[in-house]
Parts: structure tokens; C-alpha cells; sequence
């Protein structure tokens, strides 16, 4: 085994169905089971797993996961499967490889030697993107093979996570040194779904507070919102941490209604608007004290910079997969703490395979507020890797970050192929586009 992973030999999309322990309710649906897609891609250096988070369907995104494994399969993986990859020249020499900050127009040329230096990520403070993205050489040159694909983030992020999986693991590197991690645990918040009623809502919430959650998160919609939050407010008390969620739900006559929850002391309100109507969120957040939170407007480092600029977020929800992976999301963290803007970590119920990767990126200097880092058993009765659990003692609602290589997690085969929906598909090089 080469130490430089340089070329992706073969990629396999797996299927799978995994139940969920409770159904979980927002504003656009609810879910009984989560539709996972794995992506196993081999390198000469190694294999790598990576998660596409699309749903089921097409309501919290645009994006669903039977399209994320079509386009995967007839334009995606194919063109990572053609050589030679971006960035390495004939004979599978590193060359150098381009990165682009599209917020900053700027472009950074690295040499072969940056990349070879013996690199040591914990002598740096954490966020900095650029160095991060230039120790891995072949999972940077994912997204600028797949850029001929407009759109479709969520699909091109499964394949970037798993080369990047892939080349960490030959690096023997976690992804939290890859990525700059600053903490050996990070602070877990929970995402509570939609309730039938009033009790059972807080009968959860309860729950949740006994296994040592740091930050509730109420999922809103019209109708379920003033009543469940002030409800929430009272039992955990003025100081507990409370934020609520509306993924799109309300429209601009709903300010007055959602500047009214100022009441409760939210951390923040998050993506109440359509996905790509900044402008009302600049209305909202000129309206209310509680600080607006954008999540499905942010596709990557551009549109970040840019809805802070103009005002209509001063938190942002990082989810890697939205922008097309975790080297974008370490673009958009840097961005934010460059502009004091705090990150947290949004969550996709991921299996562990995501779920190792976000708490890794999680552990970065900017995340200064508790992610949708559930345990697995916020949402699984059994994981497709050993379970994320809840620290105990000093580390009472933390989950520690994988220190092992690549996501630092092992994924148990025999359960990808007994929960699968369909045969694993191997994509043939040199197929279309
Ligand atoms: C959010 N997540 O922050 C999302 C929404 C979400 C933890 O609240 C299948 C696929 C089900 C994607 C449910 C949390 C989903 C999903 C909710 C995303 O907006
Ligand atoms: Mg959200």
C-alpha cells in the first residue's frame, strides 16, 4: 500500500433502509426510516466510506436520494473514474492542485513540496482551510472533476467524503486532524421532532435533558409554535439552551408572530423563509432581537458570505453535505470566523459514518454552539458503525471526537448488506458524460 492515495480505481453505491426509534416530524414531512446511500469508493491507496444525506424525498432540499445515486451513476462516479484525476499528472505523480475561494476570488497554487512536508496539524490554531484541503490532495480535486455537474451537492459530497475517507485512512490521519480539531469532545444539542401533542413533547424533552443534552432544538410550523416553545421555555428553566427550527415553513405576514418568540431567550431561529428568499430573513432579523439562523439557503462558502453581509443571518448552520462537503464547510467555517459570525454543525440523521465526520469538523475553533450531534440513539437502535454515545461526568452531553484514521469509524459490512434495499451497484468506468 502506497502512503498517497493518487487515483480512484473502483466506486460502489450501497442502498439501505434503517429504522428509525421514534418517527420524526418537521414542518415538510415525517419519517419512519431513514433511506441511507452509501458511497465505497477504493483507491490505490485504500478504501473509503462517505454518506450522501439526501432524503427520501424531495422536501427538505431539492435533492432525494434515488437522484443523488442516479446522477452519481451516470455522470459523477464515471468521471472520477477517468483518468487521470485532476491534480496528478501520467504517472500518478501528486503535481499540485488548484484551490478556489470563491468568496475571496482567490486562488492558491500548491506545490508538491507542501504537500509532502510533514504535516502537523495540531501545530496550527484550527481554521484554516487552505492547508487542511492541500494535505489531501485527491479528495480536493473531487469537486473541480465534478463541477461540469451543476447542482446536486449532496451527490458530489458522498463522493468527496469517501475519497477523503480513503486518503486520510492511507495518511493514517483522523479527520479531525485533517480538519484542524481543537477539542477531544464536542457539545451535543438534540433536533426535537414535530409531537402529537403538548405532553408527549415534553415527555421527550424530558428525556433528552436526563441523557445530558446541552441544547434542545423544537422543530416549528404555523400552528405548532408559540404554545410548544413557551412550554419548553418553562420546563427547562430560564438558563437551559433552546433553539427552534421552522425548515422553510412561514412567509413574510409571519413576522410579527415570529418576532413575538423574543419572549422565550432563543439562541436563534432558524431557516423560517423559502431557501432562496434572503430578503425576508433581512426583514426578520431587523425585526427581532433573537438572532436568525440560516440552513438550506447556505450552498456554500459564497452564499454564506453573502447572507451575512446583507444581514440575513449572524449564525450559520454548517451541514457538509448541503455544500458539497466537508472541505466546502471547512471554506465557510473560516469565512465565518473570520466575519465573527459562531458556526454549529446541523445533522442529517446520519448513520455513523456521517456522523464520525461531523463530529470531527465539529471540534473546529468556530463551532462555539452545540450541534444536531445526536448519540445514535437519538435516531437508531443500531448504528452501521460502533455507536457515538453520550459522554459522562465533565464530558455529560459531549460525544468524543474519532481519533482514528480517516472517520475513525468501521463500518459493519454484514449490516449494509442485511439492511439493503437494493444490490450495490459497482459503476462502470468510461460510462456516460
Ligand atoms: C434540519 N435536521 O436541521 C434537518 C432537517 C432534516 C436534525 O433537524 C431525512 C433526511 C430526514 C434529511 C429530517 C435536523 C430529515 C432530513 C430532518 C433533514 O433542518
Ligand atoms: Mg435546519
Amino acid at each position: 500500500m502506497t502512503e498517497t492515495a493518487t487515483r480512484i480505481e473502483a466506486i460502489e453505491l450501497h442502498r439501505l433502509d434503517v429504522p428509525l426509534v421514534r418517527p420524526f416530524e418537521t414542518s415538510f414531512g415525517r419519517e419512519t426510516a431513514r433511506e441511507v446511500l452509501l458511497v465505497h469508493v477504493r483507491t490505490d491507496a485504500g478504501e473509503g466510506w462517505g454518506e450522501c444525506v439526501a432524503g427520501r424525498d424531495p422536501f427538505y432540499s431539492s435533492e432525494y436520494v434515488d437522484q443523488a445515486a442516479a446522477v452519481i451513476e451516470r455522470y459523477l462516479g464515471p468521471a472520477l473514474l477517468r483518468e487521470p484525476v485532476a491534480g496528478f499528472t501520467e504517472d500518478g505523480h501528486v503535481s499540485g492542485v488548484l484551490i478556489e475561494d470563491p468568496a475571496r476570488s482567490a486562488a492558491v497554487w500548491v506545490d508538491d513540496r507542501e504537500q509532502h512536508d510533514g504535516y502537523e496539524p495540531r501545530h496550527r490554531a484550527g481554521g484554516d482551510a487552505a492547508a487542511s484541503i492541500a494535505s489531501v490532495p485527491l479528495a480536493a480535486s473531487v469537486s473541480s472533476a465534478l463541477s461540469f455537474v451543476a447542482g446536486h451537492r449532496m451527490a458530489k459530497g458522498a463522493l468527496e467524503a469517501a475519497v477523503l475517507d480513503a486518503e486520510l485512512r492511507a495518511q493514517g490521519r483522523s479527520m479531525g486532524q485533517c480538519f484542524g480539531a481543537v477539542r477531544d469532545w464536542v457539545d451535543c444539542g438534540v433536533s426535537v421532532g414535530i409531537a402529537p401533542t403538548l405532553e408527549e413533547l415534553l415527555d421527550e424533552v424530558t428525556g433528552y435533558l436526563e441523557q445530558g443534552y446541552r441544547r434542545i432544538k423544537l422543530k416549528i410550523k404555523p400552528g405548532w409554535d408559540l404554545v410548544p416553545v413557551a412550554a419548553v421555555r418553562e420546563l427547562i428553566g430560564r438558563d437551559g439552551l433552546l433553539q427552534v427550527d421552522a425548515n422553510t415553513a412561514y412567509t413574510a405576514d409571519d413576522i410579527p408572530l415570529l418576532a413575538s418568540l423574543d419572549a422565550f431567550g432563543l439562541l436563534l431561529i432558524e431557516q423560517p423563509f423559502a431557501e432562496e428568499d434572503i430578503a425576508t430573513h433581512v426583514r426578520l432579523a431587523d425585526a427581532c432581537e433573537t438572532p436568525v439562523c440560516l440552513d438550506e439557503s447556505i450552498l456554500d462558502v459564497a452564499t454564506a458570505v453573502d447572507a451575512i453581509d446583507r444581514g440575513a443571518t449572524s449564525i450559520v448552520n454548517i451541514k457538509p453535505g448541503r455544500m458539497g462537503g466537508y472541505l466546502q464547510a471547512l471554506r465557510v467555517h473560516d469565512a465565518c470566523r473570520a466575519l465573527d459570525v459562531p458556526v454549529w454543525c446541523g445533522g442529517m440523521l446520519e448513520t455513523g459514518v456521517g456522523r464520525a465526520a461531523n463530529v470531527a469538523l465539529a471540534a473546529l475553533p468556530g463551532f462555539v454552539l452545540p450541534g444536531d450531534t445526536s448519540a445514535s440513539d437519538r435516531y437508531f437502535a443500531e448504528d452501521l458503525t460502533e455507536p457515538f454515545v453520550l459522554g459522562t461526568g465533565e464530558h455529560r452531553g459531549q460525544i468524543r471526537v474519532p481519533d482514528a484514521a480517516g472517520t475513525g469509524v468501521t463500518v459493519r459490512e454484514e449490516l449494509v448488506r442485511d439492511w439493503a434495499t437494493t444490490e450495490p451497484v459497482v459503476i462502470p468506468p468510461g460510462a456516460a458524460a
